[in-house]
């Protein structure tokens, strides 16, 4: 039987030509695929060779780097399950992961060891490694001593693969248990959907330039490229002017809107640059129609917009094939092929063409459970196996689904998510805070932004600068209110409840 193992697929789309180059980075280095099998192989080896329990997780806050995407591979080469942390997240937040998820092995950036050792150790964790975005670090001292031979671990469709923590609406993050099988089943819908092609085609080459640590950069763009043996274009950051010079050797791109608005402000974005390109990829936040037009006005290119979930991987994606319907600006197009998508009242009963509603999710693509969270897994699923996304949409006579809010109280900023009860939730314990209430606006780079209103305890002196210093000595820069107001009250409906509806109003020309 074939080995379930999602990584045993990547490897078999490997060239013939080991010695192709499968990835080209930044800063000037080659990675062949040889390069990918052997390195993978090696650290796959050095994580076995310190007895872990079966589903050990590997957690993993470290830059952007090739060896960072290889410490992925090796953790599903060797069948344990990977726990992708953002950069930017802080100590509070560190601490919450670990203690949740309780890692066998935590690697971090050298920078950060002192303080992230200390929580890990405190956690119970054995093993912490680092490394670094210059292919330094104890993780590849380690490893340079293993062997570059290693047979796949055996895993099934249904063996945990990565657990990815997505913050909830209480404030409290959950860990989204993602499989073998649900990844493999999304890259090879997307695989086929995306027309990606063939060497035999001509081939294609990514420029990978989002973080890799969330759904986008790590699964859709990673997998993409691998699934199909395409070489990949190694951005560590994003960076509109590289990108754009890199163009012309490349055929597909992803990014969220935010780099899409960046790239049209950078001068040498036009239709001969893009001359090669074939597919331009958005998704994780809504792309604005004005976004989409000038996109199409400046390169000549329809840019295909896709929704997805850390929960669900992909679960609708504009068509590639023009013979399946346009390109539709606005939507994310139609479920893809296996998933299933509808819409509901807020009765459960399910709602005909055009008529708002939840958004619902059943398919292989859709993840397990919550981490540890066997009640809030269970009533994020409706009883016949769909999942609510807290996303609401409609879906139109053709099948177009267009997303026209949330029901889950979130702010998406760049792609990143940033849920206003956890931030609430920190100002609330400042000093002198009586309450606060943060809601999301309008913002030309980062789509949607938040600003902050807090009231003062009676004689409590509150400042705005301070409020926000304090935040930042605590939480990731992306979820840090871009502006923050001290008012005497926030207004409520005649229950009580904070009316969010009427300060988004009042603050939504604050950046626009
Ligand atoms: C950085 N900042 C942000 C921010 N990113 N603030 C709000 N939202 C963000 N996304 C802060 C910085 O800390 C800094 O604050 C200030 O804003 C300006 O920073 P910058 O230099 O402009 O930021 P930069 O480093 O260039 O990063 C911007 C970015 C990055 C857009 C390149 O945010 C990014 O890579 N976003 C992609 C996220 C992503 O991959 N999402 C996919 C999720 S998966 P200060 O105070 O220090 O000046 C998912 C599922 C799906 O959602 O469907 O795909
Ligand atoms: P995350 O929890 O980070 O995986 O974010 C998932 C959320 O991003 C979804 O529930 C949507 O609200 C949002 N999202 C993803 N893609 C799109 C899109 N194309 N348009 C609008 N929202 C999107």
């Amino acid at each position: 039987m074939k080995n379930g193992n999602l990584f045993a697929t990547l490897r078999d789309a490997f060239p013939a030509d080991l010695k192709a180059i499968a990835v080209e980075t930044d800063n000037g280095l080659n990675y062949s695929w040889q390069d990918i099998d052997r390195a993978t192989a090696m650290l796959a080896n050095l994580l076995e060779s310190l007895n872990l329990p079966s589903g050990a997780r590997i957690a993993v806050q470290v830059e952007k780097s090739v060896e960072a995407m290889l410490l992925y591979l090796a953790t599903l080469r060797a069948g344990y399950v990977f726990l992708p942390l953002n950069t930017a997240y802080q100590s509070a937040e560190i601490d919450y992961f670990i203690g949740n998820a309780e890692p066998a092995v935590v690697v971090c950036s050298s920078k950060n060891f002192g303080w992230v050792s200390k929580i890990a150790f405190n956690a119970g964790t054995q093993n912490v490694f680092t490394l670094d975005d210059d292919r330094t670090g104890s993780l590849v001292q380690r490893a340079a001593h293993c062997s570059d031979q290693h047979t796949v671990a055996v895993r099934q469709a249904d063996d945990l693969a990565a657990i990815l923590y997505t913050s909830g609406t209480t404030g409290r993050s959950k860990g989204a248990m993602l499989t073998h099988g649900n990844m493999l089943s999304n890259a090879l819908v997307l695989k086929d959907y995306w027309g990606w092609r063939t060497r035999e085609q001509g081939g294609d080459v990514l420029i990978h330039a989002l973080p890799i640590f969330h759904v986008h950069g790590l699964f859709v763009a990673l997998h993409g490229a691998l699934i199909n043996g395409s070489k990949m274009i190694w951005c560590a950051k994003f960076d509109p002017k590289f990108v754009v010079s890199k163009m012309p050797e490349a055929t597909i791109f992803m990014g969220v809107p935010t780099l899409y608005v960046r790239l049209l402000s950078e001068p040498g974005l036009d239709k001969h640059v893009v001359r090669n390109m074939r597919l331009f990829v958005a998704g994780s936040a809504p792309l604005l129609i004005e976004t989409f037009n000038q996109w199409q006005q400046t390169t000549g290119h329809t840019i295909l917009e896709r929704y997805g979930m850390s929960e669900t991987t992909m679960l609708t994606s504009n068509p590639y094939d023009l013979s399946q319907g346009e390109r539709r600006g606005g939507t994310v197009g139609f479920a893809l092929p296996g998933v299933q998508v509808r819409v509901q009242g807020d009765d459960g009963k399910a709602l005909g063409t055009n008529e708002i509603g939840g958004i619902e999710v059943k398919g292989p693509n859709v993840f397990k459970a919550y981490w540890r969270m066997p009640e809030k897994s269970a009533e994020e699923f409706t009883e016949d196996g769909f999942f609510k996304t807290g996303d609401i949409g409609k879906i139109d006579q053709s099948g177009y689904i267009t997303i026209v809010g949330r029901s889950k109280d979130l702010i998406i900023s760049g792609g990143y998510n940033v849920y206003p009860a956890e931030i609430e939730g920190y100002i609330n314990e400042l000093p002198g805070v009586a309450e606060s209430a943060l809601v999301g606006v309008p913002h030309p780079d980062f789509g949607e932004v938040g600003v902050a209103v807090v009231i003062a305890k009676p004689n409590a002196l509150l400042k705005a600068d301070t409020i926000v210093a304090a935040l930042k000595s605590t939480l990731a820069n992306f979820k840090i209110p871009k502006q923050c107001f001290v008012l005497p009250e926030l207004p409520r409906n005649t229950m009580g409840k904070v009316q969010k509806n009427l300060l988004r109003e009042q603050y939504k020309s604050l950046f626009t």
